[in-house]
Formats: structure tokens, sequence, C-alpha cells
């Protein structure tokens, strides 16, 4: 986690989906005190089955980038993704936007795109421009899709009063789009490092949740009540060491429709937890794969007494 000389140390720049007060993108949007919990994700996109979602999108970063959503439906020309699809080219402007250039992804919300039991489901969207170094980049965000009566008037489930966004992944940012810059701003002597170096490597493979590690997310963004409905939402993200097992301690939740207090996650896993808690406390929270936890993919969340 230390910079010197050949290492970049526990800063990165990246490249993040935020908010803006309108489509001018002049301003950005400030984030309430309940979404500074996303802290490196992007906004939250809400919709409601039977709505249609428009994103509009600015490309700021110098090299062209996409959104790309699961669950919803989408045309060929909201799709995000280049790839052999035999579309021409009038349906191919979202799936690398340009530097500077903007687009409106539009979706369709049926009701395959919404929770088959319970409130509310969660999809992620990404970049999928160049699928791999965009994700290293740090192009990710949730959506949260509420069942039809079931949303208060902006889209957050009625039966919830406090939701959470956790994204667990082995960060490799090795394969950053911004490693030469990362190097240059953040070694100490940025002609001596060798990238090709193993540790060099290691160092940059960051064991995160939402872009922290060794518990280190501001704890009042991970703050609950004892009794309170809380609905987390967890998804995985990366490559083959990226099997992870979020394990609460201290209290239980219930997914896939059974009581736990750890669930699994893979690559692009998406997954809803509920927990009502009864135990207050300062409690970890945490991947319980081994290598992981030396790593630093740990975090706490606090329950405070009603
Ligand atoms: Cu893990």
């Amino acid at each position: 986690m230390e910079s010197g000389p050949q290492r970049i140390g526990s800063s990165y720049l990246k490249s993040l989906y935020r908010e803006y007060t309108d489509a001018s993108f002049g301003t950005l949007k400030p984030r309430a005190d309940a979404d500074q919990r996303l802290s490196m994700l992007g906004p939250v996109i809400r919709g409601v089955v039977e709505d249609t979602i428009k994103v509009v999108f600015r490309n700021n970063p110098d090299r062209p980038a996409s959104v790309h959503t699961h669950g919803v439906f989408y045309k060929k020309s909201s799709e995000g993704a280049p790839y052999d699809d035999g579309t021409d080219p009038s349906d191919q402007a979202d799936d690398a936007v340009p530097p500077g250039g903007t687009y409106t992804y539009s979706y369709g919300v049926p009701e395959r795109a919404g929770p088959m039991d319970g409130s509310s489901v969660m999809w992620m969207y990404h970049s999928h421009t160049s699928e791999v170094t965009d994700d290293y980049a740090g192009l990710v965000g949730p959506m949260v899709i509420t069942k039809v009566g079931a949303a208060r008037p902006d889209g957050t489930p009625r039966d919830v009063d406090r939701e959470f966004f956790l994204q667990f992944k082995v960060s490799d940012e090795k394969q950053s789009p911004h490693l030469a810059c990362n190097i240059a701003n953040f070694t100490g002597d940025p002609a001596s490092v060798d990238p090709e170096d193993p540790e060099f490597g290691e160092s940059n493979l960051m064991h995160s949740i939402n872009g922290y590690v060794f518990g280190n997310q501001p704890i009042d963004s991970l703050t609950m009540k004892k009794g309170e409905r809380v609905r987390w939402y967890v998804m995985g993200m990366g490559t083959e060491v990226d099997l992870h097992t979020p394990h609460w301690h201290g209290n239980t939740v219930t997914a896939l429709g059974m009581r736990t207090d750890v669930v699994s996650l893979l690559p692009a896993s998406m997954m809803e937890a509920d927990m009502v808690p009864d135990d207050a406390g300062t409690w970890l929270f945490h991947c319980h794969v081994n290598d992981h936890i030396t790593a630093g993919m740990l975090t706490r969340y606090r329950v405070l007494p009603r």
C-alpha cells in the first residue's frame, strides 16, 4: 500500500461514472449523504417495471467508452458493446462513444427486468467498449428495478429503509488505461519502474470493496439502525481470482431464499441480501477467501441502537 520509488501506493487515477445536474454536463450533481456509500461506483439508475429509462452519457475521458446494462431491454442501438453482430453503422454509435461525445441510451423495463421475489432487484451497468480495461478503469455502477406498486416516488422500494451497494473486485491496476499516468504521478522514480516485475504486478492488485481496502470506506456510509429493513446489493467483477464470499459479522441476511451470513460472488454476479439487524455494534464485513482477507478485502458496518 505504501508508495515508493517503484511503487504507486494507495491512490490511483480512475475513470468513474458521475451524475451531472443536467444534459449540459456543466455541473456535477453533489452526492447526497446517503449516496456517499456508493464510493467508487456510478450513480444508482432507478426504474420501475413498465418504465422506459433513458441515460444521457457524456464521455469525458480521453478514450472511447460506453454504457452497457444488464437485465433491462435494449435494442442494438443501446447495447453499448462493439462486436461482430452484423448491425449496420446506424446501430453502432452506442458501442464506443468518442472522447467528448454524447449518446442517449434507451432501455425498456419489462417484467423480466424486475424482481422475481421481493420488491427490487439490482443489475449492474458498465462500459463495454474495451471490456477488461474499462472495468479496471472503474466504469461500473448499479441499476435498481422496483416492482410496480412497490416504489416510492424516487424509485426506491417502499419496504426497505436503507440500501447499500458494494462491489467486490481484485482491481488489477496494471491493466488500467491509467497505468502510465499512475506510474508517472505516484511513484518516486518513474523511470526505474519495470512494469513486468512480478512484485510490481502484485503491488497493483487492489483487493477492494468499492475501491477501498483495509477498512478505509468511511463507516458513516455503512451505518444503519437496529430493526431497520436493510437491503444489501452486492456484486462481483474481475477475473479468475475474483471468487468472493462476503461475510457479515454480527447479523444474518436472507439471500436466494435462505438464511445465511455469507454469500458467493463470481465476476459479474449480482445479489440482494436483506437484513434486519438485531445486534448493535461495529461489525466486520469481509470477503472470507483467505488470500483476500490478508490482502485487505474487508470493511466495517455499524448498527446503531434504535
Ligand atoms: Cu474475495
